[in-house]
Parts: C-alpha cells; structure tokens; sequence
C-alpha cells in the first residue's frame, strides 16, 4: 500500500533548503506552496490543493481574504508599529471594537497564541493574589490531561506530552492537571482555596479534536463560579466561528472569565492575539508589569477588525456548522474499513484510522496530496478536517470524493 510520492526537482529544491538551514522541528508533508486563495493553496508546481489544515484554524476566513489583505495594505503603508511606549490611533478603536464583539470590559493585546496564554495565566495569578486573597506564591491553575496550549518553558510545564517536554526541563510548579470533560475531577481540585483559574480548550485540538459532553461548558462556569476560580477559555483554535458558533462556549451559553484568542484573529495574515475579560481582572495589572513589543501595534489592530467583520458580515459560524454536519455525514456515509471513528464539531473535525499498518494516517495523507488535498496526521492514527470555513457545499462534496478515492490506496 505504498504511495507514489511525485516530488518534481522545482519542489526537492526547496524541501532540500529547508533540510539544510532549517532547524529539524517540524516533519512537514513533502509539498511546497506559494499562493493560497480561499480554501484552496497552489505548490510551486501550480498545482492546486483543497487545505484542509488552514494553518491549524489561523486561516478561518480563506487564504488572502481580499478584504483583509486590503486592509493590511492600506495600514502597512501609514503606520505598523509604535511600540506601547505611545499611542497610536488604531489601539483604541481596535480595543473598544473586539470588547464589543466578545461582551468583556477590557482587552490585552499580544501576538502569538501561547503569549496570550501566558498572559490570562499571569492575569489568574494577579487576581488570586490582590483579589482572592491567595497566600504568596501559593496560587494554582487547574489545566487539563492531553492539552496543548503552546510551547514556551512556562507553558509546556503542564504539558503531559513527553515529545514536547523531555529534556526541556526544570518546569514552573503552580498546576494540577485532571481529566478532560470530568466535572467530578474538576469539583474536587477546586476544594483547594490556593486555586485561582481552570485552563481548557473547550475541544482539545492537538489530542485529537476530542469534544466533551454536553453540559461540560455550563458545568465548567457552574463549578467555577461556585468555588471562586476563574474560567479561562483557550479559544485560539475553537474560537472565531470554528466550531459552528463564534466561540465553543457559546454552544452553550457560557461566558468565561477569561477569554483567550489567536490564530484566526488575523485570517492567518499576522500573529496577533488577545486576552479579553472584565475590570475586576483586568485592572489588576498594572503599568509595566505585562506587555510586548509588537502587541496591539497598529498593522494587526487594523487587520484583526477587518478579520472579525469579515466573520460576521459573511456569516462564517453558520457555515462551518452546515458544512460540518455535510462532511461528517458525507464521510460516514463511505463506510470505509479504514476509518474508525469520524468526530468533531463545525469545520474542527478528525478521523481516526484503524489499519494494520501503523504509518497508515501518514500513507493516506500523502495520498490525499497526490489527489489535491492537504491535511496531516497527529499522534499517528488522526487525521485532522478543517478547511477555510468559506468551502461551499459542492467543494465539501468533491473533497469526500478525495478522500474516497485516497482511502482505496490503503487496501
Ligand atoms: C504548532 C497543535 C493545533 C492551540 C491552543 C494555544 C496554541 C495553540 C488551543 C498556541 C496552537 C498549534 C501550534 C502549531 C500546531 C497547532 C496545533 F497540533 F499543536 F495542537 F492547532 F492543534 N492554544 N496550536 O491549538 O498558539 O503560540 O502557536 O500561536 O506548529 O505548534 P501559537
């Protein structure tokens, strides 16, 4: 069942380079773009590709949305950035814009997701001290088994991925980690008056796109609620109408304490991210004691409001529920031997691969290349299903057909 992977000379020539100069952390698929537009990328080949990663849900919009690449533009020729030492005129209206969007009192702006992370994580910690009450040094986050909330050392402290953790060592302490979708667990960690913030993904991406029960969201805000612990949504890969609403938890109605946002924040144009929540939190920072240099800089204020626009103006939640619902009922349909389980929720969904042969998720990626479609396994047998949230139902439709076509190789 081996694919024939096609690598022309033009493509071997820039996989070579990055072989070379490119630090190894990354086992990227042998193909090499150059243009991208909608849901579809172009290798260096001209050929076409569905994307069915979008830059791991940063590209919810579509490639170049022409209306936030216009937007970047206009900005990037008037001013990119002034460092937080002065204002500029974008920062405020970008502020009163996304606290608006989302419902919170005030916004802190970063860049990258695992930034922002670590801010509504110093943020919990500012709180459980001059707020709670927590002894000095004594504050807790209770965070979840399997979760990925990025890579710096303070964040892979409570990382239980051994690949991403060895020899990476000393970590920070301050975390305990329960189950994913148990409540039970999560009742009984906050009996401890030191905890200040539950930290979850209301559906763990890199685990494999696991949804948790219905409910979890509202027991999750009951619970935290009850106890005095924030709730600390990481939205950076559910948010931004993702999964079928603009946030998760807004599945169920829920409003976390602390909003956490990335990825699609920009359309996949610029890292730009964000931590949104109330006063009370808030201002409990004060001057000097967070920041960064590029955070909340002109171009990505200008860029992120255009990208939030074009969430609502084009009704993107909506469409990667109807869409998600197609691709997932398309997908069972096929009935394949091959696929073990199809899940997800919205355009954030995974197959699960059961074949004999354990480099099988790999094969049929590569496969799915040769067929005009991009997606990648992780943890050996998933493979991840989320294309740019603007796919049409034919394309959903021509993609099944892909993905048929590609899962007769592994026989
Ligand atoms: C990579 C995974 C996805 C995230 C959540 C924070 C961050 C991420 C919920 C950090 C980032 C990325 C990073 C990317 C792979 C990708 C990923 F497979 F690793 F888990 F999407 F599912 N919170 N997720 O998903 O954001 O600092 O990267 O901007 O190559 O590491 P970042």
């Amino acid at each position: 069942m081996h694919s024939t992977v096609n690598i022309s000379a033009n493509t071997q020539y820039f996989l070579e380079l990055e072989e070379k100069y490119g630090a190894h952390n990354y086992h990227p698929l042998p193909v090499v773009l150059e243009r991208g537009e909608g849901v579809f990328v172009f290798d260096v080949d001209g050929k076409r590709y569905y994307d069915f990663l979008s830059g791991y849900s940063a590209v919810n919009q579509g490639h170049c949305h022409p209306r936030i690449i216009a937007t970047l533009v206009e900005q990037a020729q008037k001013l990119t950035l002034t460092s937080r030492a002065f204002h500029s005129n974008l920062l405020g209206e970008y502020e009163r814009y996304i606290t608006a969007y989302f419902g919170y009192d005030k916004v802190l702006p970063m860049n990258t997701g695992v930034e922002a992370v670590e801010t509504a994580i110093k943020l919990a910690r500012h709180w459980g001290y001059r707020v709670k009450g927590i002894a000095e040094d004594r504050a807790k986050i209770i965070v979840c088994s399997n979760n990925f909330h990025g890579r710096t050392t303070g964040v892979i402290s409570f990382s239980n991925d051994p690949v991403a953790t060895t020899d990476f060592g000393p970590f920070i302490a301050g975390y305990e980690k329960i189950a994913f979708n148990d409540l039970a667990a999560l009742e009984k960690a906050l009996q401890d008056k030191n905890v200040c913030g539950f930290l979850f993904e209301p559906i763990q991406g890199e685990a494999g796109v696991v949804v948790p029960d219905e409910g979890y969201y509202k027991g999750v805000r009951t619970l935290c609620s009850e106890y005095n612990v924030l709730m600390i949504a990481d939205e950076i890969q559910t948010g931004l109408a993702r999964t079928g609403h603009m946030l998760a938890c807004d599945a169920e109605q829920v409003r976390p304490d602390i909003l956490v946002l990335g990825k699609a924040l920009s359309g996949g144009i610029l890292p730009v991210s964000a931590v949104l929540s109330d006063d009370a939190l808030m201002m409990t920072i004060k001057p000097g004691e967070h920041g960064s240099t590029y955070g909340g800089n002109p171009l990505a204020c200008a860029v992120a409001m255009t990208a939030l626009q074009v969430l609502k103006d084009e009704n993107m939640a909506a469409q990667a529920d109807a869409m998600g619902e197609l691709l997932r009922s398309e997908l069972r349909k096929l009935n394949s031997p091959f696929i073990e389980t199809v899940r997800g929720k919205g355009l954030l969904n995974a197959i699960v691969i059961k074949h004999p042969n354990p480099d099988a998720a790999w094969e049929l990626c590569l496969a799915l290349k040769e067929n005009g479609l991009l997606a990648k396994p992780t943890h050996g047998d998933k493979i991840r299903f989320a294309p740019p949230l603007v796919i049409n139902k034919e394309q959903v439709l021509e993609c099944v057909r892909i993905i048929e076509k590609s899962l007769s190789r592994l026989a």
